[in-house]
Protein backbone atom coordinates (compact mmCIF):
# COMPACT_ATOMS: atom_id res chain seq x y z
CA UNK A 1 0.00 0.00 0.00
CA UNK A 2 1.43 3.65 -1.04
CA UNK A 3 2.91 4.67 2.21
CA UNK A 4 2.30 8.63 1.46
CA UNK A 5 -1.88 7.61 1.09
CA UNK A 6 -1.70 5.84 4.17
CA UNK A 7 -0.22 8.52 5.83
CA UNK A 8 -2.97 10.76 4.66
CA UNK A 9 -5.74 8.36 5.61
CA UNK A 10 -4.19 7.92 9.12
CA UNK A 11 -4.11 11.57 9.65
CA UNK A 12 -7.64 11.84 8.16
CA UNK A 13 -8.80 9.92 10.73
CA UNK A 14 -6.70 11.65 13.43
CA UNK A 15 -7.99 14.82 12.92
CA UNK A 16 -11.71 13.19 13.15
CA UNK A 17 -12.67 13.25 9.88
CA UNK A 18 -15.17 11.12 8.28
CA UNK A 19 -14.31 8.77 6.28
CA UNK A 20 -16.44 8.20 3.02
CA UNK A 21 -17.12 5.30 0.81
CA UNK A 22 -15.60 6.37 -2.56
CA UNK A 23 -12.76 7.77 -0.17
CA UNK A 24 -9.50 6.01 -0.35
CA UNK A 25 -8.76 3.36 2.37
CA UNK A 26 -6.40 0.59 3.67
CA UNK A 27 -7.65 -3.12 2.48
CA UNK A 28 -7.76 -4.02 6.49
CA UNK A 29 -9.98 -1.33 7.33
CA UNK A 30 -12.95 -2.31 4.86
CA UNK A 31 -12.55 -5.70 5.73
CA UNK A 32 -12.77 -5.66 9.82
CA UNK A 33 -15.51 -2.63 8.68
CA UNK A 34 -17.58 -4.76 6.50
CA UNK A 35 -17.16 -7.77 9.27
CA UNK A 36 -18.39 -5.41 11.88
CA UNK A 37 -21.23 -3.80 10.07
CA UNK A 38 -22.42 -7.15 8.62
CA UNK A 39 -22.55 -8.99 11.80
CA UNK A 40 -24.04 -5.62 13.39
CA UNK A 41 -27.05 -6.28 10.62
CA UNK A 42 -26.74 -10.15 10.99
CA UNK A 43 -27.47 -9.56 14.83
CA UNK A 44 -30.47 -7.01 14.08
CA UNK A 45 -31.90 -9.95 11.82
CA UNK A 46 -31.36 -12.89 14.15
CA UNK A 47 -32.53 -10.61 16.96
CA UNK A 48 -36.06 -10.83 15.55
CA UNK A 49 -36.38 -13.85 16.21
CA UNK A 50 -36.51 -14.39 20.14
CA UNK A 51 -38.85 -11.67 21.02
CA UNK A 52 -41.08 -12.37 17.88
CA UNK A 53 -42.23 -15.81 19.55
CA UNK A 54 -44.08 -13.67 21.86
CA UNK A 55 -45.94 -11.41 19.79
CA UNK A 56 -48.95 -13.32 19.57
CA UNK A 57 -48.77 -14.24 23.37
CA UNK A 58 -47.97 -10.59 25.07
CA UNK A 59 -50.23 -9.86 27.85
CA UNK A 60 -52.25 -7.00 26.60
CA UNK A 61 -52.65 -4.74 22.91
CA UNK A 62 -50.65 -2.62 24.39
CA UNK A 63 -47.56 -4.76 25.19
CA UNK A 64 -47.92 -6.43 22.01
CA UNK A 65 -48.37 -2.94 19.80
CA UNK A 66 -45.17 -1.93 21.20
CA UNK A 67 -43.65 -5.28 21.19
CA UNK A 68 -44.59 -5.59 17.18
CA UNK A 69 -43.00 -1.78 16.94
CA UNK A 70 -39.59 -2.94 18.36
CA UNK A 71 -39.22 -6.03 16.28
CA UNK A 72 -40.30 -4.11 13.46
CA UNK A 73 -37.22 -2.03 14.54
CA UNK A 74 -34.90 -4.10 14.58
CA UNK A 75 -35.80 -5.62 10.80
CA UNK A 76 -35.26 -1.68 9.94
CA UNK A 77 -31.74 -1.64 11.59
CA UNK A 78 -31.02 -4.71 9.78
CA UNK A 79 -31.48 -3.08 6.28
CA UNK A 80 -29.73 -0.17 7.12
CA UNK A 81 -27.09 -1.60 8.04
CA UNK A 82 -26.89 -4.07 5.24
CA UNK A 83 -26.81 -0.71 3.62
CA UNK A 84 -23.82 0.92 5.39
CA UNK A 85 -22.01 -2.74 4.52
CA UNK A 86 -22.73 -2.60 0.96
CA UNK A 87 -21.41 0.95 0.51
CA UNK A 88 -17.49 -0.84 1.37
CA UNK A 89 -18.33 -2.88 -1.53
CA UNK A 90 -20.02 -6.48 -0.71
CA UNK A 91 -23.01 -7.06 -1.64
CA UNK A 92 -25.73 -7.97 0.74
CA UNK A 93 -26.42 -11.37 -1.06
CA UNK A 94 -22.81 -12.53 -0.48
CA UNK A 95 -23.34 -10.51 3.16
CA UNK A 96 -26.54 -13.13 3.47
CA UNK A 97 -25.36 -15.75 1.93
CA UNK A 98 -22.04 -15.40 4.91
CA UNK A 99 -24.96 -15.96 7.81
CA UNK A 100 -27.25 -18.58 6.03
CA UNK A 101 -24.26 -20.86 5.56
CA UNK A 102 -23.15 -20.72 8.99
CA UNK A 103 -19.66 -19.05 8.08
CA UNK A 104 -20.72 -15.14 9.67
CA UNK A 105 -20.85 -14.43 13.02
CA UNK A 106 -23.50 -12.62 14.92
CA UNK A 107 -24.08 -11.82 18.24
CA UNK A 108 -24.01 -14.59 21.14
CA UNK A 109 -26.61 -13.15 23.13
CA UNK A 110 -29.15 -14.35 20.15
CA UNK A 111 -29.21 -17.98 20.64
CA UNK A 112 -30.79 -18.27 24.29
CA UNK A 113 -34.17 -19.07 24.66
CA UNK A 114 -37.11 -16.39 25.62
CA UNK A 115 -38.95 -18.89 28.19
CA UNK A 116 -41.58 -16.63 29.60
CA UNK A 117 -42.66 -13.29 29.18
CA UNK A 118 -40.62 -11.91 31.81
CA UNK A 119 -37.81 -13.01 29.20
CA UNK A 120 -38.95 -9.99 26.94
CA UNK A 121 -39.05 -7.38 29.66
CA UNK A 122 -35.02 -8.54 30.28
CA UNK A 123 -33.99 -8.13 26.90
CA UNK A 124 -35.16 -4.54 26.60
CA UNK A 125 -33.70 -3.71 29.58
CA UNK A 126 -30.63 -5.75 29.72
CA UNK A 127 -30.29 -6.31 25.56
CA UNK A 128 -30.71 -3.38 24.29
CA UNK A 129 -29.03 -1.72 27.16
CA UNK A 130 -26.17 -3.44 26.30
CA UNK A 131 -26.15 -2.63 22.82
CA UNK A 132 -26.64 1.38 23.73
CA UNK A 133 -23.45 1.24 25.66
CA UNK A 134 -21.76 -0.39 22.74
CA UNK A 135 -23.68 1.67 20.14
CA UNK A 136 -23.24 5.36 21.89
CA UNK A 137 -19.43 5.31 20.89
CA UNK A 138 -20.12 3.96 17.75
CA UNK A 139 -22.07 7.36 16.63
CA UNK A 140 -18.66 8.79 16.14
CA UNK A 141 -16.99 5.87 14.67
CA UNK A 142 -14.78 7.19 11.93
CA UNK A 143 -16.75 5.59 8.80
CA UNK A 144 -19.56 8.04 8.14
CA UNK A 145 -22.08 5.27 6.84
CA UNK A 146 -21.57 3.78 10.05
CA UNK A 147 -21.88 6.54 12.36
CA UNK A 148 -24.86 8.17 10.30
CA UNK A 149 -26.72 5.20 10.68
CA UNK A 150 -26.24 4.78 14.60
CA UNK A 151 -27.56 7.96 15.38
CA UNK A 152 -31.28 6.59 14.43
CA UNK A 153 -30.57 3.29 15.45
CA UNK A 154 -29.70 4.69 19.02
CA UNK A 155 -32.61 6.97 19.54
CA UNK A 156 -34.76 3.71 18.85
CA UNK A 157 -33.14 1.41 20.70
CA UNK A 158 -33.58 3.67 23.71
CA UNK A 159 -37.41 3.57 23.39
CA UNK A 160 -36.59 -0.39 23.43
CA UNK A 161 -34.84 -0.10 26.65
CA UNK A 162 -37.62 1.91 28.32
CA UNK A 163 -40.17 -0.99 27.39
CA UNK A 164 -38.23 -3.79 28.55
CA UNK A 165 -37.56 -1.85 32.06
CA UNK A 166 -40.67 -1.12 32.29
CA UNK A 167 -41.92 -4.23 31.79
CA UNK A 168 -39.18 -5.55 34.44
CA UNK A 169 -41.20 -2.82 36.74
CA UNK A 170 -44.36 -4.20 36.19
CA UNK A 171 -43.54 -7.85 37.05
CA UNK A 172 -41.14 -6.64 39.50
CA UNK A 173 -44.03 -4.75 41.52
CA UNK A 174 -46.63 -7.75 41.27
CA UNK A 175 -47.43 -10.89 42.73
CA UNK A 176 -45.14 -13.10 44.14
CA UNK A 177 -45.99 -15.26 41.03
CA UNK A 178 -44.51 -12.21 38.36
CA UNK A 179 -41.75 -11.22 40.77
CA UNK A 180 -39.68 -14.67 40.49
CA UNK A 181 -40.96 -14.57 36.98
CA UNK A 182 -38.86 -11.22 36.62
CA UNK A 183 -35.96 -12.77 39.04
CA UNK A 184 -35.36 -15.75 37.03
CA UNK A 185 -35.28 -13.93 34.30
CA UNK A 186 -32.46 -11.61 35.45
CA UNK A 187 -31.12 -14.66 36.38
CA UNK A 188 -30.51 -15.88 32.59
CA UNK A 189 -29.99 -13.00 30.93
CA UNK A 190 -27.29 -11.37 33.72
CA UNK A 191 -24.16 -13.23 32.19
CA UNK A 192 -25.03 -13.68 28.56
CA UNK A 193 -25.42 -9.70 28.15
CA UNK A 194 -21.95 -9.14 29.87
CA UNK A 195 -20.84 -11.49 27.34
CA UNK A 196 -22.35 -9.22 24.30
CA UNK A 197 -19.69 -6.84 25.30
CA UNK A 198 -17.05 -9.33 23.39
CA UNK A 199 -14.20 -11.39 24.98
CA UNK A 200 -11.68 -9.78 27.73
CA UNK A 201 -9.27 -6.83 26.29
CA UNK A 202 -6.38 -9.20 26.17
CA UNK A 203 -7.64 -11.98 23.94
CA UNK A 204 -9.70 -9.40 21.10
CA UNK A 205 -8.18 -9.84 18.19
CA UNK A 206 -9.65 -6.71 16.71
CA UNK A 207 -9.97 -3.93 19.29
CA UNK A 208 -5.79 -2.84 19.22
CA UNK A 209 -6.63 -1.85 15.41
CA UNK A 210 -9.77 -0.63 15.38
CA UNK A 211 -9.12 1.61 18.27
CA UNK A 212 -5.87 3.02 16.46
CA UNK A 213 -8.41 3.26 13.37
CA UNK A 214 -10.86 4.62 15.69
CA UNK A 215 -13.96 2.38 14.58
CA UNK A 216 -13.74 1.32 18.38
CA UNK A 217 -13.95 4.43 21.02
CA UNK A 218 -13.80 2.22 23.98
CA UNK A 219 -12.30 -1.07 25.00
CA UNK A 220 -14.85 -4.00 25.53
CA UNK A 221 -13.90 -4.35 29.00
CA UNK A 222 -13.99 -0.67 29.30
CA UNK A 223 -17.56 -0.69 27.92
CA UNK A 224 -19.20 -3.93 29.84
CA UNK A 225 -17.63 -2.15 32.95
CA UNK A 226 -19.93 0.92 31.87
CA UNK A 227 -22.82 -1.08 31.43
CA UNK A 228 -22.49 -2.69 34.96
CA UNK A 229 -22.21 0.54 36.86
CA UNK A 230 -24.90 1.99 35.29
CA UNK A 231 -27.64 -1.38 35.30
CA UNK A 232 -27.08 -2.58 38.81
CA UNK A 233 -28.58 0.50 40.18
CA UNK A 234 -32.04 -0.07 38.37
CA UNK A 235 -31.96 -3.74 39.28
CA UNK A 236 -31.88 -2.83 42.66
CA UNK A 237 -34.49 -0.60 42.13
CA UNK A 238 -36.30 -3.37 41.40
CA UNK A 239 -35.65 -5.02 44.34
CA UNK A 240 -34.36 -7.91 42.31
CA UNK A 241 -31.05 -9.71 43.15
CA UNK A 242 -28.37 -9.87 40.76
CA UNK A 243 -26.77 -14.03 39.76
CA UNK A 244 -23.24 -13.04 41.49
CA UNK A 245 -22.47 -13.30 44.98
CA UNK A 246 -19.21 -11.34 43.87
CA UNK A 247 -21.14 -7.96 42.81
CA UNK A 248 -19.67 -5.49 45.21
CA UNK A 249 -20.06 -1.77 44.88
CA UNK A 250 -15.71 -0.94 45.06
CA UNK A 251 -15.29 2.80 47.21
CA UNK A 252 -12.02 3.53 45.74
CA UNK A 253 -12.54 3.04 42.44
CA UNK A 254 -16.12 4.26 42.42
CA UNK A 255 -17.20 1.06 40.14
CA UNK A 256 -19.58 -1.99 40.83
CA UNK A 257 -16.73 -5.41 40.42
CA UNK A 258 -18.23 -8.47 38.98
CA UNK A 259 -17.16 -12.05 39.49
CA UNK A 260 -15.59 -13.90 36.23
CA UNK A 261 -17.61 -14.43 33.48
CA UNK A 262 -17.22 -18.04 32.38
CA UNK A 263 -15.86 -17.29 29.36
CA UNK A 264 -16.02 -21.09 28.07
CA UNK A 265 -20.02 -20.54 27.87
CA UNK A 266 -19.30 -17.94 25.37
CA UNK A 267 -16.88 -19.96 23.18
CA UNK A 268 -19.18 -22.71 22.94
CA UNK A 269 -22.02 -20.06 21.76
CA UNK A 270 -19.90 -18.61 19.21
CA UNK A 271 -18.66 -22.48 17.73
CA UNK A 272 -22.23 -23.10 17.20
CA UNK A 273 -23.57 -24.74 20.61
CA UNK A 274 -25.14 -22.73 22.36
CA UNK A 275 -28.92 -23.20 23.31
CA UNK A 276 -30.64 -22.13 20.05
CA UNK A 277 -28.05 -21.72 17.82
CA UNK A 278 -29.69 -24.46 14.98
CA UNK A 279 -32.91 -23.22 15.42
CA UNK A 280 -31.74 -19.56 14.99
CA UNK A 281 -30.39 -20.25 11.26
CA UNK A 282 -32.86 -22.93 10.49
CA UNK A 283 -35.52 -20.27 10.99
CA UNK A 284 -33.40 -17.73 9.12
CA UNK A 285 -32.60 -20.30 5.95
CA UNK A 286 -36.54 -20.82 5.88
CA UNK A 287 -37.44 -17.15 6.02
CA UNK A 288 -34.95 -16.08 3.26
CA UNK A 289 -36.33 -19.57 1.16
CA UNK A 290 -39.79 -18.83 1.37
CA UNK A 291 -39.29 -14.93 0.53
CA UNK A 292 -37.49 -16.04 -2.98
CA UNK A 293 -40.92 -15.44 -4.89
CA UNK A 294 -40.73 -11.76 -3.22
CA UNK A 295 -36.94 -11.25 -4.39
CA UNK A 296 -38.05 -12.48 -8.16
CA UNK A 297 -41.11 -10.81 -8.12
CA UNK A 298 -39.16 -7.26 -7.42
CA UNK A 299 -36.49 -8.44 -9.79
CA UNK A 300 -39.14 -9.20 -12.76
CA UNK A 301 -40.91 -5.66 -11.91
CA UNK A 302 -37.65 -3.90 -12.19
CA UNK A 303 -36.79 -5.47 -15.34
CA UNK A 304 -39.98 -4.85 -17.19
CA UNK A 305 -39.97 -0.93 -15.75
CA UNK A 306 -36.19 -1.17 -17.57
CA UNK A 307 -37.63 -2.58 -20.52
CA UNK A 308 -40.76 0.23 -20.53
CA UNK A 309 -38.26 3.48 -20.12
CA UNK A 310 -35.39 2.08 -22.67
CA UNK A 311 -38.85 1.48 -25.47
N1 LIG B 1 -21.13 -12.51 19.88
O1 LIG B 1 -11.72 -8.88 18.65
P1 LIG B 1 -13.09 -8.85 19.13
C1 LIG B 1 -28.30 -5.70 18.67
C2 LIG B 1 -16.41 -12.06 17.95
S1 LIG B 1 -26.92 -5.55 19.67
C3 LIG B 1 -20.59 -13.07 18.79
O2 LIG B 1 -13.34 -8.17 20.43
P2 LIG B 1 -14.53 -6.76 17.70
C4 LIG B 1 -29.51 -4.85 19.00
C5 LIG B 1 -15.91 -10.96 17.04
O3 LIG B 1 -16.85 -10.71 16.02
C6 LIG B 1 -25.78 -6.84 19.19
N2 LIG B 1 -19.34 -12.84 18.38
O4 LIG B 1 -14.05 -8.25 17.97
C7 LIG B 1 -30.66 -5.68 19.37
C8 LIG B 1 -14.62 -11.54 16.55
O5 LIG B 1 -14.88 -12.56 15.60
P3 LIG B 1 -14.31 -12.50 14.06
C9 LIG B 1 -24.96 -6.51 17.97
C10 LIG B 1 -18.60 -11.97 19.10
O6 LIG B 1 -15.30 -6.76 16.44
C11 LIG B 1 -31.09 -5.70 20.68
C12 LIG B 1 -14.11 -12.27 17.78
O7 LIG B 1 -15.25 -12.55 18.58
N3 LIG B 1 -24.14 -5.36 18.16
O8 LIG B 1 -28.26 -6.46 17.78
C13 LIG B 1 -19.10 -11.32 20.22
O9 LIG B 1 -13.40 -5.82 17.79
C14 LIG B 1 -32.19 -6.47 21.08
C15 LIG B 1 -13.10 -11.46 18.56
O10 LIG B 1 -13.70 -10.33 19.23
C16 LIG B 1 -23.01 -5.16 17.44
O11 LIG B 1 -22.66 -5.94 16.59
C17 LIG B 1 -20.42 -11.61 20.61
N4 LIG B 1 -20.99 -11.05 21.69
O12 LIG B 1 -15.50 -6.43 18.95
C18 LIG B 1 -31.39 -6.43 18.44
C19 LIG B 1 -22.28 -3.88 17.73
N5 LIG B 1 -18.13 -10.53 20.72
O13 LIG B 1 -15.11 -11.44 13.37
C20 LIG B 1 -32.49 -7.22 18.82
C21 LIG B 1 -21.13 -3.62 16.79
C22 LIG B 1 -17.05 -10.68 19.93
O14 LIG B 1 -12.87 -12.18 14.14
C23 LIG B 1 -32.88 -7.23 20.16
N6 LIG B 1 -20.01 -4.51 17.01
N7 LIG B 1 -17.33 -11.57 18.96
O15 LIG B 1 -14.59 -13.87 13.51
C24 LIG B 1 -19.02 -4.25 17.90
O16 LIG B 1 -19.02 -3.25 18.61
C25 LIG B 1 -17.86 -5.23 17.97
O17 LIG B 1 -17.88 -6.00 16.79
C26 LIG B 1 -17.88 -6.15 19.23
C27 LIG B 1 -16.70 -7.13 19.12
C28 LIG B 1 -17.71 -5.31 20.48
C29 LIG B 1 -19.18 -6.95 19.29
Amino acid sequence: EDPERLARFEARVAAEDKIEPNDWMPEAYRRTLTRQISQHAHSEIVGMLPEGNWITRAPSLRRKAALLAKVQDEGGHGLYLYAAAETLGTSREALVEQLLSGRAKYSSIFNYPTLTWADIGAIGWLVDGAAIMNQIPLCRTSYGPYARAMVRVCKEESFHQRQGYEIMLTLARGTAEQKAMAQDALDRWWWPALMMFGPPDGESAHTDQSMRWKIKRFTNDALRQQFVDATVPQGHFLQLTFPDPELRFDEASGHWQYGAIDWEEFRQVLAGNGPCNRERLEARRKAHAEGAWVREAALAHAAKRRARRAA
